[in-house]
């Protein structure tokens, strides 16, 4: 028998919503895609046929429509992990748990979450404008340092080869969580597919040199120089490791769509960024 879950470990507001996200079970859709950006949801909802709901709370903005005969809901999840901490967890609940009975469902539903975000490369062969589908996210946060998390084979040996070349950096315990391979084959099967590391900030922890003195001066060379049999890493963010390990843990299936802006190897940053954003947009979609 399922255990009834506490009103402090799962927030329901007085209206029957979820605490941050602010939505009721039902106004989601199986399908979501997941953008930093608030201002990111109405730039995909504007394709939608119709639109049936537009909440929102915080930096959480919730569109859902339909695109043809797809409903799809686009969520902003804001920027970082612990943010995908919070948007993952309710997304989850409001198909997952009965909020009449706090309890979790007999029959669980698995979400197709599709994260569209920006990025940048650290490969010189992958200029701006790439659109890019992470085959593997890993994680530099610590995130997954909470939760019970379960490695395949390959991830086993991608992860240990990680931890050997990073054994130097002092406090991280990275992580690592394979794409799921039906999205990745069919969304991510028109665009280029590489290995997403995931930053806990944008500045010095992506090795970027302002007036902060940097503790790993040479940050990108050293992801960059990485290699373990086939894989090497192509690009930084701030979300992918996260949305792919827990979407693992909580059984639904993630893509991470990485719209690329910036070369870290050549200095050079996108003049025309929403072009690429867009691009990525339309990519993604027309797959839906
Ligand atoms: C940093 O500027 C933000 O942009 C990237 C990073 O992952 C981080 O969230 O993604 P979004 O454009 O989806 O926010």
């Amino acid at each position: 028998m399922a255990q009834e879950i506490s009103a402090a470990d799962l927030i329901i507001n007085p209206d029957g919503s979820i605490y941050h996200l602010n939505l009721l079970p039902g106004d989601i859709a199986e399908t979501i895609i997941t953008v930093g950006d608030p201002d990111r949801v109405s730039e995909i909802s504007r394709y939608f046929d119709s639109i049936e709901l537009k909440k929102g709370k915080r930096e959480f903005i919730t569109h859902t429509g339909y695109l043809g005969k797809k409903r799809l809901t686009v969520v902003s999840t804001g920027i970082g992990t612990d943010n995908i901490d919070i948007v993952f967890n309710e997304l989850d609940a409001l198909v997952n748990i009965d909020f009449q009975s706090r309890k979790v469902k007999e029959k669980l539903s698995s979400l197709k979450l599709i994260r569209i975000g920006t990025s940048g490369a650290i490969q010189a062969d992958i200029p701006m404008g790439t659109i890019l589908a992470s085959s593997f996210g890993i994680g530099m946060d610590a995130l997954m340092n909470y939760y019970i998390h379960e490695l395949s084979g390959d991830e086993h040996s991608l992860l240990d080869g990680i931890k050997t070349h990073f054994s130097h950096y002092k406090g991280i315990n990275p992580y690592i969580t394979a794409a799921d391979k039906e999205l990745l084959n069919t969304i991510g099967g028109q665009m280029q597919q590489g290995i997403t590391l995931t930053a806990p900030g944008f500045y010095a922890p992506q090795g970027r040199q302002v007036r902060a003195k940097n503790a790993v001066p040479d940050l990108i060379s050293q992801l960059q120089s990485f290699r373990h049999n086939q894989y090497r890493i192509t690009n930084l963010e701030m979300e992918t490791a996260g949305i792919y390990a827990l979407a693992r843990v909580l059984g639904h299936k993630a893509l991470s769509v990485n719209a690329i802006l910036a070369s870290r190897v050549n200095f050079q940053f996108s003049p025309d960024p929403q072009k690429v954003v867009n691009k990525a947009i339309k990519m993604v979609l027309d797959q839906l």
